[in-house]
């Protein structure tokens, strides 16, 4: 058995050869059946012609519908008309599993797609963009082994909001309330005091009312969290990160990307160092823009997007004042209404795709913001007693995987970056 990119070979003209797959399109004239054939590795043209196989195969590959399974034994021949230049000429033709009139034609309301999601993910597109997901996460991983940070695992279910209250999901564990994680930070950064450079890539959860093409409900979520690392520091590990990832995208996913039709040229130019743009700075070129905002103003997708427009390589904006970031950062030595941390924001429009910051250590200013958002104590003396015991600086982030994954693929809805999106419309499939 070959898979079909084996099969597409000059070294295999003339050869027998047996493959399998599913049927992408077929047709029938002058008594051969075409049938273009697809597994993982590509797609080939197979002919199959009456009397060249067994009669009763025949008419099983005349009748056999797109998206039936399918073992096919055959000749590779070099055939220009043939979409690849190659085809099989089939003496063997196995119906594996016949299809039922397949419910997804050309043209289809988005609607429809996500209802039939589990028939649309055989899709090309979706299958591009899965393996360059596959691709991004594969380049994390490699450069965060070769930088002798250490994998761990923290809990889904817990009891604290890194990111605030209102996008909780709840859980109703045994007799109590928990919540589904919205971000592994806190075990993370009680971690580093023992394997001092962690990360974990997990599933996060968000109850997002509001229906952008940027939130999901449900995201994977690639953080990392570092001790003696500073701000600077931080955001030196994003730009390395970020552009290991899409550069192993751009070299593993050439044929995925082109299927896309995203322009790698532009990829390859993401490589450190990313510029940093204060808050401050954000804010005069927002203005210069015509945008309403003023000091104190959050970035939202209409804001990013203005920022980012005009760029090819990520940007970082830094320092952002205090009431738009959650209670966990570290103040700003330079300019106390700001915090030392940074969005790291994608560029051609696509915007946020990381948060991180230096972490507060201070424990009674902690305290002290936890009260001021109405935080029970009671659910984060674990985390104050971190900074207890050999207290370190530390910084830490988290990047939205399908954030990243619709910008390198360039989609229009964050949905598409995932088989299965969940959002506040649908559980389903
Ligand atoms: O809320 S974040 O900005 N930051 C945190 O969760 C930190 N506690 C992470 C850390 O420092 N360890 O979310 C981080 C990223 C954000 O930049 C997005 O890329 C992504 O997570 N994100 C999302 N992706 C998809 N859908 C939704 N709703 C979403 N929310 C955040």
């Amino acid at each position: 058995m070959l898979s079909i990119k084996d099969a597409l070979s000059k070294d295999k003209v003339g050869k027998k050869v047996q493959v399998r797959g599913w049927i992408y399109r077929t047709r029938c004239s002058g008594g051969i059946v075409f049938a273009v054939l697809r597994d993982v590795t590509g797609t080939i043209q197979v002919a199959i012609k009456k009397g060249n196989v067994p009669d009763d195969d025949f008419e099983a590959a005349n009748k056999a519908g797109i998206e039936s399974s399918v073992i096919i034994e055959g000749e590779v021949v070099e055939d220009k008309r043939a979409p690849g230049g190659y085809e099989i000429r089939a003496s063997g033709f196995k119906l594996v599993g016949a299809a039922e009139a397949f419910p997804i034609t050309e043209y289809q309301s988005t609607e429809l797609l996500l209802d039939l999601r589990h028939l649309w993910i055989r899709s090309r597109e979706q299958t591009a963009v899965s393996k360059i997901k596959a691709s991004l996460l594969r380049g994390a991983r490699e450069w965060f082994y070769e930088n002798d940070y250490i994998e761990v695992t923290p809990p889904i279910i817990t009891g604290v909001a890194p990111e605030g209250s209102t996008t909780l999901f709840q859980v109703k564990y045994y007799d109590r309330i928990a919540y589904l994680s919205q971000s592994a930070q806190f075990y993370l950064e009680s971690l580093i005091y023992s394997l001092e450079k962690v990360y974990a890539l997990t599933p996060s959860f968000r109850a997002e009312k509001s229906r952008t093409p940027r939130h999901l409900s449900e995201y994977w979520h690639l953080e990392m969290e570092a001790a003696w690392v500073d701000n600077e520091g931080n955001m030196k590990v994003q730009e390395e990160l970020v552009s290991a990832m899409v550069q192993n995208a751009v070299k593993e996913c050439e044929t995925e990307l082109k299927l896309l039709k995203r322009d790698v040229s532009i990829l390859k130019k993401v490589q450190p160092p990313f510029d940093r743009m204060k808050y401050d700075e954000a804010m005069e070129f927002l203005q210069k823009k015509g945008h309403e905002v003023s000091w104190g103003s959050d970035l939202g997708a209409v804001e990013e997007r203005t920022l980012t427009v005009d760029r090819q390589v990520p940007v970082f904006v830094v320092n952002y004042p205090k009431e738009l970031k959650p209670f966990y950062m570290k103040e700003n030595p330079d300019d106390s209404r700001t915090y030392k941390n940074s969005d790291l924001l994608a560029p051609e429009g696509f915007g946020e795709i990381i948060g991180g910051s230096e972490r507060e250590t201070d424990n009674a200013l902690l305290i002290e913001r936890l009260r001021d958002i109405g935080e029970s104590m009671d659910n984060y003396q674990w985390y104050l007693d971190l900074r207890k015991y050999g207290s370190v600086p530390h910084s830490g982030f988290g990047l939205g995987i399908e954030r990243i994954v619709t910008w390198v693929c360039k989609l229009d809805h964050i949905r598409d970056s995932t088989p299965y999106p969940r959002t506040v419309a649908r559980v389903y499939p």
